[in-house]
């Protein structure tokens, strides 16, 4: 049969279109851990839910570093190695919830622009304009996870999407969400949103939270 004859059989070809996300059940139990819901957090965003456009988002990464980068959601999920770890969300209003994260370490991302040698925490900033900092040694020992996934779904708009930091042993207000901007900086002072409004900075869950 030739070629023309066939397309008449089949009918003409439709230009294929984007495959259409379907709504994902999230995973209640991994590896016999029992896992809390992503609906069982209390959002008291200081702006409430933010809504970022997956085609329009950036994430810059500048300061201290070699050369900045500006990375889009599909190029950091393309080129960095996924980590999965459950781990454990405590907000200092009390409450607190059991999740099962995969993300991009923020070290291979920090790594990828090259971090200058004065350079002792990452400000991390937000979308709603939140900010929290880390020292350096944190992000990059205990191998801190930027997550783009909870319960293998992917972060809801109020979640963080399209990243939120798993800032295991610190307090929730450290677990910024809809990261923008992590800037690479010298100045261990420096205090985000809640911290310069009293928190700890340190943040450590096993510290009190509140210094004034
Ligand atoms: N960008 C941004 N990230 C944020 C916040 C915020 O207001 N803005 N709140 C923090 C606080 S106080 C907590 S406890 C955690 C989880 O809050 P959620 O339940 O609102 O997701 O997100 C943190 N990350
Ligand atoms: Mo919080």
């Amino acid at each position: 049969m030739s070629l023309p004859a066939l397309l008449l059989v089949c009918g003409t070809p439709r230009p294929a279109s984007r495959p259409k996300a379907l709504a994902q059940v999230e995973v209640r139990e991994y590896q016999g851990e029992k896992l809390g819901s992503t609906s069982d957090f209390h959002e008291n965003s200081i702006k409430g839910p933010q809504h970022v456009n997956q085609e329009k988002y950036r994430l810059t990464i500048d300061g201290l570093v070699d050369s900045s980068r500006v990375y889009t959601y599909e190029g950091i999920l393309g080129s960095f190695p996924h980590y999965k770890k459950v781990v454990h969300i405590y907000c200092v209003e009390g409450w607190d919830v059991n999740i099962l994260w995969e993300g991009v370490l923020v070290k291979d991302l920090l790594n990828s622009a090259g971090i200058k040698p004065e350079a002792r925490v990452a400000i991390f900033h937000a979308q709603d304009g939140y900010t929290t900092s880390l020292p350096l040694d944190y992000l990059l020992s205990d191998d801190i996870m930027m997550a783009y996934n909870m319960n293998d779904a992917q972060l809801r708009p109020e979640r963080g999407f399209p990243f939120e930091l798993v800032a295991q042993d610190k307090w929730g207000y450290k677990w910024i969400k809809w990261i923008t901007r992590i800037e690479l900086s010298s100045d261990t002072n420096y205090r985000g949103y809640w911290e310069s409004r009293g928190y700890s900075n340190k943040g450590n869950l096993k510290e009190r939270f509140f210094e004034r």
